[in-house]
């Protein structure tokens, strides 16, 4: 019997297992291009173009190898707005009911199609390093779970940066030197964007279309949308920003939106690169000698460790996970997100550059509109839909645990052992926000204080019961109770009047 072998928009690589266990001569490849993928958070406009164009391409690539393949546009005129529908549009045309699929990165969709009246297999995703079983294994009897040492398992794993079973260099991490802040002459290569071709060309006029009025700003659009470009980034980041990634991994400028990070996430995470080749290809700069230690560490770590952590805790930790509420946090999402105005310039930064890049780097996203939603109390399952919308690369596999869980300690300590949580102090060491804020960030109470320094005593206070005992708590707690009762006082009466401007939807 033919069986269908479903490709979703981000399992775009010839080596997902579905593709790898088909009959090229008798199996039909289904792609689609649905309004419920599409919409069921509202998609920045460039995440979408992305993943369509890079479809559209990809389904070309397998019928040119071969395969054939049936794929469904988004106005096509039968198109039956669902993948499970999609798939029984076309087992209905062939006369089948087999499907080989691999399993998605989302339970919603996992589950979706369980449920369906079809002979589904569901194949596990091999892009990753570290399989299921093996994270499963790791974690199982651990106390804590914590990246570093399923990091160092995983270098021992694939030998990536090891002197036989030593670390390379005599130390595992060299994170402590990841954290200049950078001047603000600061000359950072640019990083590569390509010009559309009509295939791209096309995919802008649907998505203006279709989603024109979803917040982000489509054109230009500069992303890869094939496996040849997105290599083509990789080669652009090793070469010219790769050696100095370790020193400004944490940086923030106004005027520089990328520094110098990698801008792969979304290609790696729809199947356009692949995991182990991208850290073999670092580690390789290295070994020539093109870049130093703790650039290639740093770089391998993110994608060796972080992202195949946060993957493992994700399906570990199974479908209630991204609604996890730990900290009982329960306001509102304020339109700041959506770009409405605000005072608060490092807020505005990391919002507009979010609009019109689907992009911010890891410390824009965890230390500026992270940290605010969470010193601010805001509900995580908002935030949560916030980061799955607009970033180009958000797929919830990884965008919850790291939101969930990285950012918003919803999760009540699985992935962080703190929150990731600062003052405006922190802000002003890493970036070049605050000299240009209506706020200013020397100010801890009146009328000019910056609310980061409010609000984070408040969350500190108001969460007191849980994280006093926490050692790496400890010292700010020190600090907290040293100052003067009245001061502290004053810091909560204002937070809380602050809140309340935030939660009336005064401007801020
Ligand atoms: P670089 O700084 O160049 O890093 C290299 C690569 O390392 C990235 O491409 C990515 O594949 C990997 N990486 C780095 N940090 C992480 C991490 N914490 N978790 C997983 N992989 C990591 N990353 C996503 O891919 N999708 C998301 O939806 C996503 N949501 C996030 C939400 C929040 C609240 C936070 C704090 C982080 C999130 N990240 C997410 C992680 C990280 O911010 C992005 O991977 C990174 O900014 C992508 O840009 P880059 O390719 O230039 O990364
Ligand atoms: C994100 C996305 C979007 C916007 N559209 C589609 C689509 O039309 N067809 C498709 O197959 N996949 C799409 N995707 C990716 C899926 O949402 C993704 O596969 C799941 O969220 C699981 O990671
Ligand atoms: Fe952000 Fe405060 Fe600095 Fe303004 S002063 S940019 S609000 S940290």
């Amino acid at each position: 019997m033919v069986r269908l072998i479903l490709i979703l928009g981000d399992q775009l690589s010839p080596e997902i297992p579905a593709l790898k266990r088909a009959d090229k001569a008798q199996d039909r490849v289904v792609m689609a291009e649905v309004a419920d993928e599409a919409a069921y958070v509202p998609h920045h406009p460039k995440k979408i173009a992305l993943i369509f164009a890079a479809m559209r391409k990809f389904a070309a690539r397998l019928r040119d190898d071969g395969w054939q393949v049936d794929y469904t546009r988004l106005d096509d005129e039968d198109n039956a707005g669902s993948i499970p529908g999609e798939l029984l549009r076309r087992a209905d045309q062939h006369g089948t009911s087999k499907v080989l699929a691999t399993r998605p990165g989302e339970w919603r969709l996992i589950e979706a199609l369980q449920d369906m009246p079809l002979d589904v297999t569901l194949l596990e995703d091999s892009r990753f390093i570290a399989s299921h079983r093996e994270f499963d294994t790791w974690a199982e009897g651990r106390k804590a779970l914590r990246m570093e040492y399923f990091y160092r398992e995983m270098r021992r794993k694939t030998g990536l940066l090891m002197d036989g079973d030593q670390p390379e260099g005599g130390k595992w991490n060299y994170d402590s030197e990841n954290r200049k802040p950078a001047p603000d002459d600061l000359f950072a290569p640019k990083p590569l964007w390509f010009e559309p071709d009509a295939t791209v060309a096309e995919v802008l006029d649907l998505v203006e279309t279709h989603f024109g009025k979803n917040f982000g700003t489509l054109k230009p659009f500069g992303y890869a949308t094939d496996a040849d470009q997105a290599g083509k980034v990789l080669d652009h980041f090793i070469k010219h920003a790769l050696p100095s990634f370790g020193d400004y991994q944490d940086a923030m400028l106004q005027g520089n939106r990328f520094l110098y990070h990698s801008l792969i996430s979304a290609y790696l995470n729809i199947g356009l690169l692949d995991a182990l080749d991208i850290c073999q290809r670092v580690e390789k700069a290295y070994l020539d000698g093109h870049a130093p230690l703790n650039a290639a560490e740093g770089y391998i770590r993110q994608i060796l460790g972080w992202r195949e952590f946060m993957r493992g805790i994700y399906f570990r930790e199974g479908p209630e996970y991204p609604h996890r509420n730990q900290l009982n946090h329960h306001r509102k999402l304020p339109p700041l997100y959506w770009g409405a105005k605000t005072r608060m310039n490092c807020l505005s930064h990391a919002v507009a550059q979010t609009r019109d890049e689907a992009y911010a780097h890891h410390i824009q996203r965890l230390m500026i509109t992270g940290n605010f939603a969470l010193i601010a109390g805001i509900n995580p399952a908002e935030v949560h839909d916030w980061y799955l919308a607009v970033y180009i690369d958000a797929f919830e596999w990884v965008e919850a645990p790291n939101t969930v869980g990285m950012s918003q300690f919803a999760d009540g300590g699985l992935v962080g052992s703190k929150p990731y949580v600062s003052s405006g102090n922190y802000i002003d060491k890493m970036s070049d926000y605050c000299g240009a804020c209506d706020y200013s960030v020397k100010a801890k109470t009146g009328e000019k204080a910056c609310p980061f320094n409010l609000l984070y005593w408040k969350l500190l206070d108001r969460h007191r019961d849980r994280f006093e005992g926490n050692p790496r708590m400890a010292q700010m707690y020190r600090t907290w109770d040293r100052m003067d009762a009245k001061h502290r006082a004053t810091v909560l009466d204002e937070a809380e009047a602050f809140l309340q401007r935030l939660s009336r939807g005064d401007p801020v």
